[in-house]
């Protein structure tokens, strides 16, 4: 296996892949490198026979807290714009088809924020720290927090957050609807995720990439053209092995042993 300075990657369960975060002194922030690395091993993962679902970590202490601010303080516009600094961290949504969850503990803040809600499924501790704090560095959002979180949170919430810079806690993020799940510790969240990862991983990796698909579809299409759109992949899915597979299982009371195509 390739090795990485910031992030640590592993296959913990069957057809579970882990990346950690690994940057412990600067509390897991988003230099350009560790963006460049995390979206190798999500390449990796892609391309691997073996996992099926991947989780994304960081630490106890932080999930990430923020992109680099020492390294962002003295860029230009020019060089900015002109190196479209930020638009990789969208590799992150687009390079991964297989589903990605997010176990998020202590501070997720600023990019860390936006890193988290461009998961599939995002759980958290209820202590964890989100947060939006760029208004309180005299700027805003640049991976995609005033829209994922708006999304989610509805637009008054949102506002209300990105104009104060104001944190919220796992518990809060739980209650809105920004995560699917809130566990008391650590150890609790990071089971919770492989055990997660592992249902996934189990069924077929057809219908579970179908199914992600037309899910963040939803976030992109108006109602009526992402109905349309699910039942294009729903009718197309009537031509894999796994339906026929997984439906006559059920008829036979039977385990499917699913073919993957
Ligand atoms: N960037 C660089 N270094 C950081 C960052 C960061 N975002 N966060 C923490 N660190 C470093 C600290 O500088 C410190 O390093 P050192 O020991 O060398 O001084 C080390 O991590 C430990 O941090 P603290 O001593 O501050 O630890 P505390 O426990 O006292 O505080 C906090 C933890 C509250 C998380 C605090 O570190 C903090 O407020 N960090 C900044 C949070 C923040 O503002 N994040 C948003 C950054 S802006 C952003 O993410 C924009 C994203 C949009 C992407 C688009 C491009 C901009």
């Amino acid at each position: 296996r390739r090795s990485y300075e910031y992030i640590e990657v592993s296959e913990p369960r069957p057809g579970v892949g882990q990346v950690t975060l690994n940057r412990p002194k600067a509390l897991n922030a988003l230099c350009s490198p560790l963006i460049g690395e995390l979206n190798t091993a999500l390449r990796e993962f892609q391309a691997s026979p073996t996992v099926a679902a991947v989780v994304l970590t960081g630490s106890e202490r932080a999930f990430a807290a923020g992109a680099d601010i020492k390294e962002m303080a003295p860029l230009t516009f020019s060089e900015a714009y002109s190196k479209s600094f930020i638009e990789s961290w969208s590799d992150l949504t687009t390079a991964l088809k297989k589903p990605l969850i997010a176990a998020v503990s202590g501070h997720a803040l600023g990019g860390g924020c936006e890193l988290a809600l461009m998961a599939d499924i995002l759980y958290c501790t209820a202590t964890a720290n989100f947060g939006q704090p760029e208004i309180k560095l005299g700027t805003i959002p640049g991976a995609g927090g005033s829209q994922r979180l708006t999304r989610a949170v509805g637009k008054s919430k949102a506002m209300e957050l990105i104009l104060t810079g104001k944190s919220f806690t796992g518990e809060e993020a739980e209650r809105w609807g920004v995560a699917a799940r809130v566990f008391p510790t650590y150890e609790a969240l990071l089971e919770g995720a492989l055990k997660t990862a592992e249902t996934i991983a189990g069924y077929s990796k057809v219908a579970v990439q179908a199914a992600k698909e037309v899910v963040n579809k939803s976030q992109d299409l108006a109602l009526r053209d992402g109905v349309e759109y699910e039942r294009r992949v729903f009718h197309a899915l009537f031509g894999s092995q796994d339906q026929k597979i997984g439906m006559k299982a059920f008829a036979e009371k039977k385990k499917p042993e699913w073919s993957h195509q």
